[in-house]
């Protein structure tokens, strides 16, 4: 199974990041590029993937996933549309966090402390910091300089959400494209909020 842990968008941020998606689709220079779009509800915010794993493991990690977050639920602001790599053949469009990346950072740290001991490999070191909006298919390394061009003149105005939860999600891949299956979720906030000697 290939699983990953994601904080969802509230509908106000999914209805602005599809309106990002459309006004993209619709940037001349991207419209000879074949684009593999996040379907609305599959659009998230990838807090760590944790790659395949046996079924088995599948209940431990949930019950894992399923308690509460020792973290304040705080926001999240996405702004500048992106492209990575940030040089040669584009391959993925992002809207980058703006906003609550230490927070982001932390929560990570904690996904990393609490799943990391009931994987095989360890989880990317690597903070998270975007919301992927589209996968490029074969766009070719040529197309790189007006693809980059084009996404950064979207000039998307701030926007964002509170985050007050976390995500276990199985990803199903397919050729249609890949489907997301909720496997736990619990809150953020459970923190201790003074010194405890
Ligand atoms: P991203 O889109 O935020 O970059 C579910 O598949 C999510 O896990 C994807 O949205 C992607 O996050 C992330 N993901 C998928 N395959 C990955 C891989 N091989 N390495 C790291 N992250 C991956």
């Amino acid at each position: 199974m290939r699983l990953f842990l994601a904080l969802d968008l509230d509908a106000a941020a999914r209805a602005r990041t599809v309106e990002v998606q459309r006004r993209a689709r619709r940037a001349p220079a991207l419209r000879d590029v074949a684009v593999r779009w996040v379907r609305p509800e599959n659009l998230h915010l990838t807090l760590a993937f944790l790659g395949e794993v046996d079924a088995g493991r599948a209940a431990p990690m949930a019950r894992a996933a399923a308690e509460p977050w020792r973290h304040a639920p705080f926001r999240v602001e996405l702004a500048t549309a992106d492209v990575a790599p940030p040089s040669g053949a584009p391959r993925t469009l992002w809207l980058s966090v703006s906003a609550g990346r230490a927070q982001l950072a932390r929560l990570h740290a904690e996904a990393r402390a609490r799943m990391g001991p009931l994987l095989s490999a360890p989880v990317d070191p690597r903070p998270p910091g975007h919301v992927t909006l589209g996968r490029l298919r074969r766009a070719p390394r040529s197309s790189g300089g007006r693809v980059r061009e084009a996404v950064a003149g979207l000039a998307v105005p701030a926007f964002g959400w509170r985050v007050d939860s976390v995500a276990l999600y199985e990803s199903r891949l397919a050729p249609g494209g890949a489907s997301y299956r909720p496997l736990a979720r619990a809150p953020l906030g459970c923190v201790i909020l003074d010194a405890v000697p």
